[in-house]
């Protein structure tokens, strides 16, 4: 089958002009996967990849989505089926993807997945049922290549898990739920050396360096109130370090790396595992440049020491507030207290690694105290960047919840406004990111300065 992917661009209203630039330039690993896992099944793929594009050349040049999609589709000529993937944020462009598509490719069935469509599932189907002929919900790992057959009519739909469809009668239908893939999977079917990442070579930092992304596990064990990861992925399983370290070897010998960046949404929650790939790394002496996120709860200095010496170059905490109660409230960090964080960044520094703190403003019940809570903790341990985000709402996270309770959103709200982000308290937005734009301009990297300096040249 002809198949095309599509990645929506990144969502303009986000925030700051910092913060977009504060954005790792990575490749959209879900859709390169599932284009891969799709080819070695025979099918033509091709993948528009919009967030990479914008995220690559620091947002100076932004390819519109449905406009590639459009031009794309008659260089293919005939395609099959059109793939987009959603997340709540980029949901509007997603439906300019749609409409260009349903124009241009009338006889294609489109299929959508991703973040956003796990969260609306049949609503989303209902809403737009002009735009979209299926929905697959969860992982798409096995779902979509079946949906390829039920597309050729190899299949039935009602037997095919983890979809929504239009039946031939009109009404809408959800099929059981699939079932994560569990951890032997997730080393084995997962095991595509991404051919993918051919094309993205040179991708890092908008730099000239070879440079791999990787998602090592999935799901994240906590439950941060804001954050949508638990609920998407459901139980945290992680790859073994065999599998990890033998992927790293494959694009170390075939596209020579040199940067390596963890996308885990916590690299050091399993640390046996952890220091067994940083053991394995260290060892291989590649001289491979590490970044990767995790919490100040799950780290320990032996665990930073091992990074260190594998290559660490930077790591990532989410600190969110440096008020206990407010971490509290978001359910962060498992009660770590202000004097651990502190502990944490001096010996991740000592290591001579990069600190990088992510921070939220605005978050419901934030008084100025803590506030300056928060500048005084980033004072006192003077990490090397930060990046600064506005308390935004996402659908079906424990926010959500609340500010659904205290009458602020409903989940019909993401079908029917168009303001890609929703902040909790609309009224203090403005605020709260001239707030985040100056933190994060305070701490900027060299990278997030050098584009800033680029700009107002
Ligand atoms: C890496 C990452 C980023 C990188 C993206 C780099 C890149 N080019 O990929 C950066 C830092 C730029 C980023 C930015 C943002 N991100 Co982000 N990000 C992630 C993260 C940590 C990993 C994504 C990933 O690669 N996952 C692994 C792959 C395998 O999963 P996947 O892409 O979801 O794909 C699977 C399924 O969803 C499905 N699928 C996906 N697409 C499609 C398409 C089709 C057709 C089908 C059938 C199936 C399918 O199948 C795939 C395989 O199973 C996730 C959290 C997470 N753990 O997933 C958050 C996450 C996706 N981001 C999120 C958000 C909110 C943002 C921002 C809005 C943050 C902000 N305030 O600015 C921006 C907006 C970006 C955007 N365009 O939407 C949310 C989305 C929530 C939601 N309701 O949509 C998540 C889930 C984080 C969270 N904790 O809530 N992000
Ligand atoms: S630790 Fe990170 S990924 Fe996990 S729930 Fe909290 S914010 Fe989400």
């Amino acid at each position: 089958m002809n198949v095309l992917l599509v990645v929506a661009d990144f969502p303009r209203d986000v925030g700051t002009r910092e913060q977009f630039l504060a954005r790792p330039s990575a490749p959209a690993i879900g859709v390169n996967h599932l284009a891969t896992v799709l080819r070695k099944l025979g099918h033509n793929v091709v993948v528009i990849d919009a967030l990479f594009h914008a995220l690559r050349t620091g947002f100076r040049t932004r390819i519109d989505t449905a406009v590639g999609t459009t031009e794309v589709l008659r260089e293919m000529g005939d395609v099959d089926c059109i793939g987009i993937s959603i997340t709540s944020p980029t949901r509007s462009y997603a439906l300019a993807i749609a409409r260009a598509a349903r124009e241009h490719a009338p006889h294609a069935t489109i299929v959508a997945g991703g973040p956003h469509v796990s969260v609306l599932e049949e609503r989303l189907l209902e809403g737009h049922r002009d735009l979209y002929d299926y929905l697959v919900v969860g992982e798409g790992d096995r779902t979509l290549p079946e949906l390829l057959d039920v597309i050729a009519g190899k299949r039935k739909p009602a037997e095919t898990p983890g979809i929504v469809y239009r039946s031939s009668t009109g009404s809408t239908c959800k099929t059981a739920a699939r079932p994560v893939l569990c951890e032997h999977s997730l080393n084995d079917e997962t095991l595509v050396p991404n051919t993918e990442y051919a094309q993205y070579q040179s991708f890092f930092d908008g730099g000239r360096v070879p440079a791999l992304a990787m998602v090592t596990a999935r799901g994240c064990p906590y439950g941060c109130t804001f954050c949508y990861s638990p609920r998407l992925w459901c139980t945290y399983r992680c790859q073994s370090p065999e599998r990890v370290l033998s992927e790293i070897d494959y694009f170390r010998t075939n596209y020579g790396i040199r940067h390596l960046r963890f996308q885990d949404d916590t690299f050091t929650y399993n640390r046996t595992r952890c220091l067994a790939v940083l053991a394995g790394l260290r060892s291989r002496q590649y001289g491979i440049d590490l970044y990767a996120h995790t919490r100040f709860d799950c780290i320990d200095e032996q665990v930073i020491e091992a990074y260190a010496s594998a290559g660490g170059r930077s790591l990532y905490f989410g600190l969110e507030s440096g008020a206990a109660d407010m971490r509290r409230r978001m359910g962060k960090n498992g009660g770590v207290t202000n004097e651990r964080i502190g502990a944490v960044c001096r010996a991740v520094k000592k290591a001579g690694i990069r600190l990088g703190l992510w921070v939220m403003f605005g978050y419901p019940g934030e008084t100025d105290d803590n506030v300056q809570e928060t500048l005084q903790l980033l004072n006192s341990v003077q990490p090397d960047e930060v990046t600064c985000n506005p308390a935004h709402v996402h659908p079906h996270t424990p926010l959500y919840h609340q500010a659904e309770e205290e009458r602020r959103y409903r989940l019909t709200d993401w079908l029917t406004r168009s303001q890609d982000f929703f902040p909790y308290d609309e009224a203090s937005e403005e605020r709260v990111k001239q707030l985040c734009s100056e933190v994060t301009r305070q701490y900027a990297g060299d990278r997030i300065r050098t584009c800033i300096e680029e700009e107002e040249r």
